[in-house]
């Protein structure tokens, strides 16, 4: 059988083998970083909804911001396999750090860099990339989430600029954040969704934190409060308008989180099958059961398919060959299966799987905000069946 080599059940389709030498290298420090500075303080931040504004600066330090970003604006230039990876990595520790970093990588640098000003781009693209500043992103409204159309937040022209009003719910990192990328209705621009760059600090706005979440709890979430902000003509995003702007961000950072999900899917399959190696019950190891078996083989199976889609995307992303509804099959699958992997994941290790301790049941409970954020699992499937009927049935 001179066709047929050695199975890596860690890695059954060499997953490995498919990634360029630059690539495995943002993996490998990824890696590291995660496990030595991140892994030591995730049960503690979780446990008291800390978050540490330290992480931007030391995720600055490794690279790991705007990974995509060229490098004369402080980003890596790097390939979207590369961010993807390093979704992976960071979220193998804890769903919460992934979404730090993915909302200041594809949710504020990557609109500042694709529709910004050459003037916005030097002014806060080298901070965020350092980590220095920390950037939050605000569609979500209080009601307006699935349909970020329905938006309430108002841009009103100025003699010199634009008063913004409205409130933000949801925002990831808005109460620790320096600049904040935000989407109005401009009544300057027929209507229009337009995307404004917001600074700490100015009169009218604010952030309160969402007190008391059961789930992302080491990654601080708050609102952004905006009672007529006055801001000059230059925080306006020139480049684009309507709800395509939000979105181009959106596929970013939706095809990271595809990545992401199987981290702490691996994280989850893993720790069951070491649990089972472990644990001794009837006179034997748990994972010499046959139902053992069968949740890992189908940990197994999910997360390697997932992987190989992942990859494909983000290969077709690099050649800018890629369509929305690809990073929606992703993130839908992924997140969804990465849900049932740690559900799993802690029903196998018994009374022990519900303990902070054994870690998995912190990732099932960030694995629903996942599951939810960026467009919900069934909102994803209303993409996918539009896509293939020509009909929209979100209303
Ligand atoms: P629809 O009519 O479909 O489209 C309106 C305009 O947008 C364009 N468009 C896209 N452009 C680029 N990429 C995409 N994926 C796009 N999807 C749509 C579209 O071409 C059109 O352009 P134009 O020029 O013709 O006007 O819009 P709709 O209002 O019917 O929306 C439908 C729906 C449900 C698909 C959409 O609203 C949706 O995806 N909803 C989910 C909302 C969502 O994902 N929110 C995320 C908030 S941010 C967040 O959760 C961050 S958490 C981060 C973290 O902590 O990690
Ligand atoms: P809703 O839209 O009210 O949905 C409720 C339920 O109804 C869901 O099951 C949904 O699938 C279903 N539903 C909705 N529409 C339909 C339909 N047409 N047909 C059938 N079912 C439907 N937003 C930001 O802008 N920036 C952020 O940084 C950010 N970070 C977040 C961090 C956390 C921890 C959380 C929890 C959310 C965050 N969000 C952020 C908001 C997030 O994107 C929204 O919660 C999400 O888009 C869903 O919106 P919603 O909560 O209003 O739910």
């Amino acid at each position: 059988r001179p066709e047929l080599s050695g199975f890596d059940w860690e890695d059954p389709f060499r997953l490995d083998s498919q990634l360029a030498e630059d690539e495995r290298m943002i993996r490998d420090s990824a890696r590291a970083y995660a496990q030595e500075k991140l892994a030591p303080r995730v049960i503690s931040a979780f446990e008291n909804e800390e978050t540490d504004p330290a992480i931007f600066r030391e995720m600055g330090g490794m690279g790991l911001l705007g990974v995509t970003v060229p490098e004369e604006y402080g980003g890596l230039g790097g390939s979207y396999v590369s961010y993807g990876l390093v979704a992976r990595e960071v979220e193998r520790v804890d769903s919460g750090y992934r979404s730090m970093m993915s909302v200041q990588s594809s949710l504020v640098m990557y609109p500042i860099y694709a529709y910004g000003s050459e003037e916005q781009r030097r002014k806060y693209l080298p901070g965020l990339a350092s980590g220095e500043l920390i950037g939050c992103f605000g569609l979500t409204e209080p009601d307006a989430g699935s349909d970020p159309g329905g938006m309430k937040t108002r841009a009103e022209k100025t003699a010199t600029g634009y008063r913004l009003t409205g409130t933000k719910m949801w925002i990831s990192n808005a109460p620790i954040a320096d600049v904040f990328v935000v989407w109005a209705r401009s009544d300057a621009h027929g209507g229009k969704i337009r995307g404004f760059v917001l600074e700490k600090g100015m009169a009218g706005l604010s952030a309160p934190k969402i007190q008391n979440k059961l789930s992302l709890r080491a990654s601080v979430t708050g609102e952004i409060v905006m009672e007529g902000v006055e801001l000059g003509e230059d925080a306006l995003l020139p480049n684009v308008e309507g709800l395509k702007g939000p979105f181009g961000c959106l596929n970013r950072a939706r095809y990271g989180i595809s990545w992401g999900v199987l981290g702490a899917a691996e994280f989850c399959w893993h720790a069951a099958r070491q649990y089972g190696l472990d644990r001794h019950q009837f006179g034997k190891p748990l994972a010499g059961t046959q139902l053992f078996q069968k949740k890992l083989a189908d940990m197994q199976t999910e997360i390697a398919l997932g992987l190989q889609g992942s990859l494909r995307v983000g290969r077709l992303m690099d050649e800018g060959n890629a369509a929305p509804e690809m990073i929606s099959l992703m993130k839908r699958n992924n997140c969804g299966k990465a849900l049932d992997v740690a559900r799993n994941a802690r029903d196998m290790h018994g009374g022990n799987g519900i303990s902070g301790e054994f870690q998995v049941i912190r990732h099932m409970i960030n694995l629903e905000t996942v599951n939810t954020y960026e467009g919900t699992h069934d909102v994803h499937a209303l993409i996918l069946g539009r896509a293939q009927t020509g009909l929209q049935a979100f209303f």
